[in-house]
């Protein structure tokens, strides 16, 4: 259960830290599921991004499919309730988990940019859940979001090639404040669909390991547009995400 404080901070910045949820030794535990997820070979589950030296990070999706340990936590229906009161909806269905490792040393910088632009789906709300599963500083690839940006619709910006600084058009340097997130394990970021965000490098000598859940409110409707989650399903545009690919985590009641 969230706050009414932590409600307001979510809804007037575009994201959220919950802290401390899951215990050290429950993250750990969990980090040894993920590493053997990676070396296995699921039937569902599929590689996104490859990941390889000086990548921005490997991904494989759809891990609850496969992997029982990992679907237990995708499916923890704790932070599907908190979404439910972020959101206002009465029912919350899962769109996919995934996996974001990346690379030790030298990795890029995750690229700036709004979820929902990216997602097939029409309505604003959706969440995006980022856990990661050792402490996450700017160092090794912390997130850093441009707070309050979930309300400005879909943004045209231009970052630096680092991705230090960002520009987005209409917007002064004052209202485009980069905001890093430094986050210990078992701790977990909630962010809307809309806000601005990215990661820094993993500089660091360990892979940095970390897993989103995503999240849809019962109005989100599949807007036609092709994504790798979506492909072969046959929906159609404007239906509700009503498939079993996309279980439901937690409803009324
Ligand atoms: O984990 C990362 O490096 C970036 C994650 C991200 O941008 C996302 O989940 O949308």
């Amino acid at each position: 259960m969230l706050s009414q404080e932590q409600v307001r901070f979510f809804q007037e910045n575009g994201y959220l830290i919950v802290e401390d949820f899951y215990t050290r030794e429950q993250i750990a535990a969990y980090k040894e599921a993920l590493e053997e997820t990676r070396h296995a070979k699921g039937e569902h589950s599929f590689v996104h991004n490859q990941g390889g030296p000086y990548s921005m990070y490997e991904q494989k999706v759809n891990l609850w499919r496969d992997f029982p340990r990992i679907r237990e936590l995708t499916f923890d229906p704790r932070r599907a309730e908190m979404v439910k009161q972020l959101t206002g909806s009465t029912e919350i269905r899962l769109f996919h988990d995934h996996y974001l490792i990346k690379p030790a040393m030298d990795s890029r910088a995750s690229n700036w940019h709004q979820d929902q632009p990216v997602w097939p789906m029409s309505e604003d709300g959706p969440v995006n859940c980022w856990i990661p599963f050792q402490d996450v500083t700017v160092h090794n690839g912390a997130m850093a979001y441009v707070a309050g940006s979930h309300r400005w619709g879909t943004v045209k910006f231009k970052a630096n090639r680092e991705d230090e600084q960002i520009e987005v058009e209409g917007k002064t340097s004052g209202e485009t404040k980069i905001v890093p997130v430094p986050i210990r394990a078992g701790s977990f970021l909630l962010h809307h669909g809309m806000t601005l965000h990215y990661a820094y490098p993993n500089k660091s000598e360990e892979p940095r390991y970390a897993m989103t859940v995503i999240y849809l409110p019962e109005w989100t409707t599949y807007n036609g547009n092709k994504h790798p989650v979506t492909e072969g399903l046959s929906l159609t545009k404007g239906q509700h995400f009503e498939h079993d690919m996309f279980p439901v985590l937690t409803s009324a009641g």
